[in-house]
């Protein structure tokens, strides 16, 4: 903890001048009591609020950051998964805050709810980043955010749809977290480019990005319209459209075939279910934020100015570009 450590030493240091009329040299210092000898001031302290372990695309995000804020690269990373609570991941931040870290990252669970933490971070001269979702408080409240832009996703596989579906079309959707960034956007996004096209949204319900939630609410869909009632299937990510799979299946239906998926994340597993014919297009949402994140960071705690946001780009895939994608897929 660059701040509160070199405070400490300075602090022991002046304690010590004033107590023995003189600097200890901590061995191999300059004499400096505020030294601290092994250049303890060079490690960031980082806290970082990940939502919890949702899905594929969290997994990839959460290697990411790890493999960015590691000790090699300057970090010390105190690590928080909030198991998808909002309330939790609010009282992670606050204790990273009473730790005094040197700089806080969070993936903010749903948009709303962050005045007040947020607050008491800037009060602690605590800098917060966020990465990957966003939030609604103020931008003074945070350095910067770097991730991506939901609505251009949903954009592009609305767009895809809108070209694909020209007859009349009944679409369900899985959506994602109520109240999340990506959810919010995704569907603002897609509602968009489907305007004035044949395809009618005949029902829409969270499925909060997992794939047991994917699939309980397929079934739901499928037992209320049944199979033929339904053409197309947009899942707000690539594990709730696994999950849609497998209740369509159960159901007796194909997937791909009787019932279309366009779906968003582009992670391993929807892809391969994208080469297997089961998922018709699949938008990107590329989850290797950390590299960036860090060097925000860094960039941050010393001082120096830095974009409100950085957006990382997004690309789309239909069956043959993910049969050429995989091999050499990250994630
Ligand atoms: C998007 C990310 C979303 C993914 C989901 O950046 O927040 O959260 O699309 C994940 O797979 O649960």
């Amino acid at each position: 903890m660059r701040k509160r450590l070199l405070t400490g030493i300075a602090l022991a240091g002046a304690m010590a001048l004033a107590v023995t009329g003189c600097s200890t040299d901590s061995g191999g210092g300059d004499g400096d009591a505020g030294a601290g000898g092994g250049g303890g001031g060079d490690v960031i302290t980082v806290g970082f609020a990940q939502t919890g372990s949702e899905s594929g695309w969290r997994s990839a995000n959460t290697e990411s950051m790890k493999e960015a804020f590691s000790e090699e690269n300057g970090f010390e990373l105190v690590f928080n998964a909030a198991d998808n609570d909002p309330a939790a991941q609010i009282q992670a931040v606050r204790s990273f805050i009473n730790q005094g870290v040197d700089a806080i990252v969070i993936a903010p669970i749903v948009e709303d709810g962050w005045e007040d933490v947020l607050q008491e971070a800037k009060d602690a001269e605590i800098p917060v980043i966020l990465e990957d979702r966003t939030v609604t408080a103020s931008e003074d409240l945070y350095e910067t955010w770097v991730g991506l832009d939901f609505t251009k996703e949903g954009e592009m596989a609305g767009q895809w749809a809108a070209e694909t579906f020209t007859e009349p079309t009944k679409m369900v959707v899985l959506e994602g977290t109520t109240g999340s960034a990506p959810a919010n956007d995704r569907a603002e996004g897609f509602d968009s480019a489907i305007e004035g096209t044949p395809i009618e949204k005949i029902d829409s319900q969270t499925g909060d990005f997992t794939r047991d939630g994917g699939k309980s609410v397929m079934e739901g869909f499928l037992s209320k319209y049944g199979a033929d009632g339904i053409d197309l299937v947009y899942a707000h990510n690539d594990d709730m459209a696994l999950g849609a799979i497998d209740a369509i299946e159960a159901a007796g239906a194909v997937p791909g075939e009787d019932i279309k998926i366009v779906s968003v994340d582009a992670v391993r597993d929807g892809m391969q279910a994208l080469a297997d014919g089961k998922i018709n297009y699949i938008v990107e949402c590329n989850p290797l934020l950390g590299e960036k994140a860090a060097e925000l960071v860094k960039a941050v705690v010393a001082g120096e100015t830095v974009e409100k946001r950085t957006i990382v780009e997004d690309q789309a895939f239909d069956q043959a570009a993910a049969e050429e994608a995989l091999p050499d897929r990250k994630y």
